[in-house]
């Protein structure tokens, strides 16, 4: 990957807290470093196969100066505009935008204050699970959904597997399948748009591993190990359930897992092997659809 870098490009905003600061507006300096990938723009010298930094600067100069982007604070007004320069231009993995306010009203003589953030494309992959209510249909409205969404780029999505019940096995055979998408969400927002719709979905959450309309487990999000109260990724469960290596192995059989190194093909079979000394939870029962790519 390679760096272009915009270095303090000076845009009129109206971005701040106070009345005047809207009314009035000020000058902002901006500094855009995008990771691109130049490998064939520059083997081929051509411009059409890169990422045009004077394209870059009209643009920033533009959304800058619209007076519907105006926002209260220099950090949602850099991240508005690096999540921008990720959606309009394409070949941009990743966004980090320094937005500097020189002329900050606060009454005493700083040089300025200043904000960075970055926003990146990363690779996510999820499962849906459902067993009670239309599953088939609830997991196309979650993958609708999902899909709808601003920050996310769908990639691929497994065949519908029905499959036996984990855990609690005295329930109904459950719905499932896996799909990958890159998103610059960050993995707690991730977390809560997904907990969002499995509420709009109906769920509720009453027994732990019992049934549901809709259950959205994040597997992986790039190669990011992450431990905190709410959120374990990897999710810790994956190498047990052919549930879930079955779809995944479908759609991305050489995904290595960040914390072993193994591939989902070598986890998927792992399992195989101990499903074949008697392991019988979490099985494939029937394939009932054929997988889509929505890259
Ligand atoms: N949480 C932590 N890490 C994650 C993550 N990576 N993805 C937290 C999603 N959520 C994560 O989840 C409880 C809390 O886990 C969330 O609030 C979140 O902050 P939950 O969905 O409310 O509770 P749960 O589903 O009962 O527990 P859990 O551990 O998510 O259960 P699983 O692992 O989802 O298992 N059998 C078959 N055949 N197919 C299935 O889909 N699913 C389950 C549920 C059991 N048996 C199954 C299936
Ligand atoms: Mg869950």
């Amino acid at each position: 990957m390679s760096i272009i870098t915009i270095r303090n490009l000076v845009v009129f905003a109206r971005h701040g807290v106070f009345e005047e600061e809207a009314r009035m507006g000020q000058k902002f300096t901006i500094t855009a470093e995008l990771e691109v990938d130049t490998t064939r723009s520059a083997r081929n010298d051509d411009l059409e196969l890169s990422v045009d930094y004077g394209r870059v600067c009209t643009k920033i100069t533009e959304y800058e100066n619209d007076p519907k982007n105006r926002v209260k604070l220099i950090e949602t007004a850099a991240t508005r505009l690096a999540e921008y320069l990720l959606l309009t231009e394409p070949l941009v993995k990743a966004a980090k935008v320094t937005l500097q306010k020189p002329w900050a009203p606060i009454g005493l003589p700083l040089d300025y204050a200043s904000v960075t953030v970055e926003r990146k494309w990363v690779k996510a992959v999820i499962s849906l699970g459902s067993n009670l209510g239309d599953s088939a249909e609830l997991l196309r409205i979650a993958e609708e959904k999902l899909s709808e969404c601003e920050g996310i780029r769908m990639g691929k999505c497994s065949s519908l597997y029905r499959t036996s019940p984990y855990g609690v096995t005295e329930q109904p055979d459950f719905l499932n399948a896996c799909l990958t998408f890159d998103t610059f969400l960050e993995p707690e927002e991730l977390l809560e748009f997904m907990q969002e719709i499995e509420a709009e979905c109906g769920r509720e959450r009453k027994e732990h591993w019992g049934p549901r309309t809709l259950d959205l487990d994040l597997l992986f999000y790039g190669d990011r190990v992450i431990r905190t109260e709410r959120l374990v990724v990897p999710h810790p469960q994956i190498a047990k359930r052919m549930f879930v290596m079955e779809p995944l192995k479908e759609i991305d059989p050489y995904l290595p897992h960040p914390l072993t190194g193994k591939t989902v093909e070598e986890m998927w079979e792992e399992l195989k092997e101990k499903e074949q000394q008697g392991l019988t939870e979490g099985m494939i029962l029937e394939k009932l659809s054929t997988p889509k790519d929505k890259a």
